[in-house]
């Protein structure tokens, strides 16, 4: 069973508008459209956070208390949806979510002796800290959390800390990484593939790579940032970088994904529909989607192969 857990939260990321995904990601028929492929399909709802201190600083993380809050509570709802066997979908909100999702999932695979892998697919590298980030914005800092530095409410979610190591951790469509961010992106070699990567070897390597040391029984959590794709293809985010992922190479990507049949948890963030007037991105998002969970994955994954093979 697939469990969707709506997360309206927007205090991770650089401007309002990512709280509004959920409710587009419903509108654009996600139950509907996974029900449709042969997934059962839970709708949990949308989490609700109590009203903590808004807008505060701390220690160069701004609205520190508002997504403290978010991810425990993402954290309890992933955390229930795993324990129950379900495959927990988080409908974000901004990749801020991604520490209390990851951090429940780690707890779980720790809990069941399971290994745990992540695919991040993002234009950006989410590996800032609060000293190196130009911004403060929490979305540019998950992965950072998630490997243990940063302030103890968050790196230590999971109960333990790191509740990842950089090396469970495969970076897809990066082509946007701030200065002080690549230094620590090369200290913890954290396994990158690239835009320019991806360009020059081509998708079908790169897939291979990504994937290559998948073994039957790995939990792979996919953490799916819509801004991995090329804003022509998906306006609608917050952050827009040129130079993204095609929607027929995403396609690929996720046919790939899914033929390893070890999808577990995916989070699918930072659609901001008020960034998208066409309305069209909340759609596109499903339907990747659909590629990534499909039960029948060898149709797809044979017309994406097709593809695939044609673009080198
Ligand atoms: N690296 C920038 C920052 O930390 C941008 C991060 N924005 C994202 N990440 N949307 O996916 O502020
Ligand atoms: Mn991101
Ligand atoms: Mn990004
Ligand atoms: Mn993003």
């Amino acid at each position: 069973m697939i469990s969707l857990i709506g997360a309206p939260c927007d205090a991770g990321a650089n401007m309002a508008g990512a709280a509004l995904g959920p409710c587009a990601l419903r509108r654009a028929g996600v139950q509907q459209g996974l029900q449709k492929i042969g997934c059962k399909v839970i709708d949990r709802g949308d989490l609700k956070i109590p009203t903590s201190e808004p807008h505060v600083e701390v220690q160069g993380y701004r609205n520190f208390h508002e997504v403290l809050a978010w991810n425990r509570a993402v954290y309890a709802a992933v955390a229930d949806a795993l324990n129950v066997g379900d495959i927990p979908v988080l409908l974000g909100g901004d990749h801020s979510l991604a520490m209390g999702s990851i951090s429940a999932v780690a707890a779980n695979c720790q809990r069941q002796n399971k290994e745990l892998r992540v695919l991040w697919l993002d234009a950006h590298a989410d590996f800032n800290t609060a000293n190196t980030s130009i911004t403060g914005n929490m979305h540019g800092m998950p992965l950072t959390a998630l490997c243990g530095q940063g302030p103890s409410e968050l790196t230590e979610l999971a109960g333990f800390a790191p509740a990842l190591r950089a090396s469970q951790i495969r970076l897809l469509g990066v082509r946007s990484v701030d200065p002080e961010e690549r230094r620590a992106v090369r200290r913890a070699a954290l396994p990158m593939l690239t835009m320019r990567h991806i360009q020059g070897r081509g998708i079908i390597q790169a897939m291979n790579i990504a994937l290559s040391d998948i073994e039957p029984g790995t939990h792979l959590h996919v953490s799916f940032d819509v801004d991995c794709l090329d804003p022509l293809v998906l306006p609608g985010v917050s952050t827009p970088e040129d130079g993204g992922l095609q929607l027929d190479s995403l396609r690929y990507c996720m046919a790939r994904i899914a033929q390893t049949g070890c999808v577990g948890s995916v989070d699918l963030v930072e659609l901001n529909p008020a960034a998208d007037p066409t309305g069209s991105s909340a759609q596109r998002a499903v339907e990747l989607l659909t590629v990534l969970l499909n039960p029948h994955w060898e149709r797809h994954v044979q017309r994406s192969f097709d593809w695939a093979e044609h673009a080198g």
